[in-house]
């Protein structure tokens, strides 16, 4: 590993309006407050990335944190695993949960890219791993939506740039009104197109039983987050009980979180979310179990960097390709053929086009 030496951490918050509105069944998402992190070395190498706030007001906080990161971290070497330890210990009474575990995961992912940068490598080769196409399904609307024709106009939308996979957001207030949405969509897009649906934890167990079985007979690739993130036990009972495959993981704290998870079959899949499951070091350990337990894995959100890290994933499923931070950098993540290209630039290949920056920006 190059030898790298913290100095500071640069936070910027800017907001993306979304080119397709996300109409969850827990509401609306039409902007992403994204924050922007470059972490500055001694070396004069800068390691970049960005995490989602989900909202506004908490990216003055997880900036606030991230002061607290760089307090602890400055002039200590860009040794990843070291300093997620160091920063857990600091951290210990507050807990390494919500936005404090945000901030240290974008610490940690900043911290590997500015390792691939130096080393001049794309990040999955400093992963051990070979840059390489990654199946992706377009994630971009397919919000919930009282026109189901407009519905079905957006899934043909989605289909650009050659995608095979699309998925689609449930909890409409009945079974039917979900069905008919599952109906207007692949009637649309044709029987070859990979459709997944996502409830976002709408459901309680027995309706997610009734759901699912409705959905059993709708060439569905999977059921994602009926229900409570963290209720394990109900999972499991669906995922026996359904054919259609259970999907969890963008809600798993940490790598620990995901082991309980598989230890109680809670899910046929996972998807863990690079903020969430501990940036890039979460992720390897995440890989690993996923790996050791035939798992497949796929990604939630920040497509640039879950395409290096998924082509390191033995057991790669699908990338969740979302379109928020194009308008931000300089060659954003190229879909050729319903693939994410994992490209030979150093690093995960994201640098900031400054007067985007500038247009976004708030604070
Ligand atoms: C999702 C929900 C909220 C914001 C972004 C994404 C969704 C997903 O659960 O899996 O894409
Ligand atoms: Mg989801």
């Amino acid at each position: 590993m190059p030898k790298l030496t913290v100095r500071a951490i640069r936070a910027t918050p800017v907001e993306i309006p979304l080119n397709f509105v996300l109409g969850t069944s827990m509401g609306a998402v039409r902007a992403a407050p994204l924050l922007l992190i470059d972490l500055e070395t001694e070396e004069g190498v800068t390691g970049r990335t960005y995490l989602f706030c989900y909202l506004r007001a908490a990216a003055p906080a997880i900036v606030s944190l991230l002061g607290e990161v760089e307090r602890v971290a400055k002039g200590e070497r860009v040794d990843p695993a070291a300093l997620w330890a160091k920063l857990a210990r600091r951290f210990t009474l507050i807990g390494v949960q919500g936005i404090v575990r945000m901030a240290m995961s974008g610490f940690d992912t900043a911290c590997w890219d500015a390792l691939a940068v130096a080393a001049k490598l794309p990040l999955a080769s400093l992963l051990g791993a070979e840059p390489r196409p990654i199946p992706a399904y377009n994630s971009c609307g397919l919000g919930l939506m009282d026109d189901m024709g407009a519905l079905a106009a957006e899934a043909e939308a989605l289909l650009a740039g050659g995608f095979r996979a699309l998925k689609l957001r449930l909890g409409y207030p009945t079974l039917r009104a979900d069905i008919a949405a599952v109906h207007a969509v692949r009637q649309r897009i044709g029987d070859g197109v990979a459709l997944m649906v996502d409830y976002n934890q709408a459901l309680v167990v027995d309706e997610a039983l009734a759901r699912g079985r409705a959905l059993d007979a709708e060439n569905i690739t999977w059921l994602e987050e009926p229900i409570r993130h963290d209720d394990y036990a109900g999972a499991a009972l669906l995922a026996r009980a359904l054919k259609v495959p259970i999907q969890i993981g963008e809600n798993f704290s940490l790598a620990q979180a995901m082991a309980i998870a598989i230890e109680q079959k809670a899910a046929d899949y996972v998807m863990p979310d690079l903020e969430r499951i501990g940036g890039v070091t979460g992720w390897r350990q995440a890989a690993d179990l996923a790996a050791v337990n035939h798992v497949k894995m796929s990604s939630h959100l920040f497509p640039e960097v879950s395409a290096h890290l998924l082509a390191a994933t033995p057991t790669c499923h699908f990338l969740e390709y979302v379109d928020w931070a194009n308008v931000l950098v300089q060659e954003p993540l190229a879909i050729v053929d319903g693939h994410a290209i994992v490209t030979q630039r150093p690093g995960h290949g994201m640098v900031w086009n400054s007067d985007a920056v500038a247009r976004f920006r708030f604070h």
